[in-house]
């Protein structure tokens, strides 16, 4: 009771939640009132108060946001690394980028087979017995196992549509020396990634259709390019934290492919950004924008982090 008093719920309603689970309307009353009147309640709802004037400067932004008319996922072909940064990156808005990776190797090499054959005997790291566990995502330890390459594109040509295995996104497998020569295959999108691409600045995301990684924000800018297959994605601003109900952190409570209204009523507010991202196109993900990422095909994607820029990315500082 604390808690919602805190949070601004009505003596009105405090009363009715407390009288329909039994409490008697006196008992209630008095309970309310004393609750209203202890000092650590109403220290807890002085900084309600101030938690609630963020929530509504983040609302404000979103109608703002929404009035400008630019509630849909942009594609756009061949913009310039100054229209990048300027309109997108430092505007905080996702775009799909066109054009960036015709001068890749892998858009013409990279296939199951040819993985196989060069570089099956690698070691790489995956995630595996994903559908045990519904919390897979934010316990990744329960799920590392370590396979050959060839064994693993073996389990994808096998397995059809499945989302119980992938080599996820935060994997060191990109680093690995016996990968040295997969990695030449990629370009830094000019002007817009750092060209150095160490092989601490990429990683390589590969798996069967069906995989699904669920609605989560990351604490930093990423761009994620498309080397093979599709992948259905979803985004949510990162100012509607308030409409996603976040858990660990980083994740929500919400599955973004199929919400459950009477659980999550405030996600029915969110706006809910969508596109398919083809191969040869890259998703910019701005740091903080919450999204939902389902393979439709068999699909290999890398990600950069280290953007063109003096300051390098931008983080989220995580409160404690
Ligand atoms: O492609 C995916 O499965 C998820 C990518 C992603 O969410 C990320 O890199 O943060």
């Amino acid at each position: 009771m604390a808690e919602n008093l805190a949070l601004g719920v009505s003596t009105e309603d405090a009363r009715q939640v407390l009288v329909n689970a039994g409490v008697e309307d006196a008992l209630a009353r008095q309970e309310i009132a004393a609750a209203q009147a202890h000092p650590y309640v109403a220290g807890a709802r002085r900084i309600g108060r101030r938690y609630e004037w963020l929530e509504a400067l983040a609302d404000l932004y979103a109608e703002l946001h929404r009035q400008s008319g630019e509630v849909r996922l942009e594609k756009r072909r061949d913009l310039s690394p100054e229209e990048f940064f300027s309109r997108y990156y430092f505007g905080h808005r996702p775009v799909v980028l066109q054009g960036h990776m015709e001068d890749w190797p892998a858009m013409r090499r990279w296939s199951l087979s040819d993985f196989s054959e060069r570089f099956g005997d690698v070691e790489v790291e995956i995630m595996s017995g994903r559908n045990t566990n519904p919390d897979h995502a934010s316990q990744p330890d329960k799920h590392r196992q370590v396979v050959s390459l060839r064994e693993y594109v073996r389990r994808v040509e096998a397995a059809g549509e499945t989302n119980d295995f992938y080599m996820v996104p935060r994997n060191e497998n990109w680093k690995r020396d016996g990968l040295a020569r997969l990695r030449e295959d990629i370009r830094a999108p000019a002007g817009i990634i750092d060209p150095e691409l160490r092989p601490d600045m990429t990683t390589l995301l590969l798996g069967p259709p069906g995989t699904v990684t669920p609605l989560h924000h990351d604490n930093m800018n990423v761009l994620l390019a498309q080397v093979m297959g599709r992948k259905h994605v979803r985004l949510v601003p990162s100012f509607q934290r308030h409409l996603v109900y976040p858990r660990h952190g980083t994740f929500s409570e919400v599955d973004a492919a199929l919400p459950d209204p009477a659980r999550f009523p405030l996600y029915g507010e969110a706006t809910v950004l969508e596109a398919v991202v083809e191969p040869g196109e890259m998703l910019f993900l701005p740091v903080g924008w919450w999204h939902w990422v389902r393979a439709l095909d068999v699909s290999a994607s890398v990600t950069f982090h280290h953007f063109q820029l003096p300051g390098g990315n931008t983080h989220l500082r995580t409160p404690q």
